[in-house]
């Protein structure tokens, strides 16, 4: 069995999860916040089997797009000072980060 971790855009959520469900997929949505733009994004937990870990990835890459993403500056005022850019920038955003990890052991209690 493998766990699929995948970081998505919110707004491409819900379709990867109506796709997931579709395919009989069993997953786990939890809201989570990106490092860089310190905004919201959402990350999957999708454990299945090692030989339904192409189809899981397929849904991914069908549902979650790139988009380019606008950076406000951000006020250093109440937060780090380090992190500060004084103008905008532009970042393509991928449309999923996907890690496969192997799992030892499963439960269902
Ligand atoms: P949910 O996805 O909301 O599923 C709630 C319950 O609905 C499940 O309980 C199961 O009894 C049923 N169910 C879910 N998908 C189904 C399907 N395709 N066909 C028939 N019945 C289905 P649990 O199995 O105890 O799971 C409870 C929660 O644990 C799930 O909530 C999900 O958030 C998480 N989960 C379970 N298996 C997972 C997996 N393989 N990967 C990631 N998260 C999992
Ligand atoms: P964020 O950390 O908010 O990053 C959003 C986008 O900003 C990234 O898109 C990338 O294009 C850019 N970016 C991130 N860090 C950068 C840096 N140090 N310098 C320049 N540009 C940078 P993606 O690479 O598609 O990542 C989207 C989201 O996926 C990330 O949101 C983060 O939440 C997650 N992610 C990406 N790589 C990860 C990793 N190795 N481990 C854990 N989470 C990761």
């Amino acid at each position: 069995m493998k766990m699929i971790m995948a970081v998505v855009q919110d707004k491409d959520s819900n379709r990867l999860m109506n796709a997931l469900v579709e395919n009989n997929f069993r997953a786990t949505k939890l809201a989570s916040t990106g490092g860089f733009l310190k905004s919201g994004n959402t990350t999957f937990m999708i454990g299945t089997e090692d030989i339904r870990v192409q189809k899981a990835m397929d849904i991914i890459k069908d549902n979650c797009q790139h988009r380019q993403q606008l950076v406000a500056p951000v006020s250093p005022m109440g937060g780090n000072a380090d992190s500060y850019v004084p103008y905008p920038v532009e970042v393509e955003v991928g449309g999923a980060t996907v890690f496969v990890l192997p799992i030892e052991q499963f439960h269902q209690f």
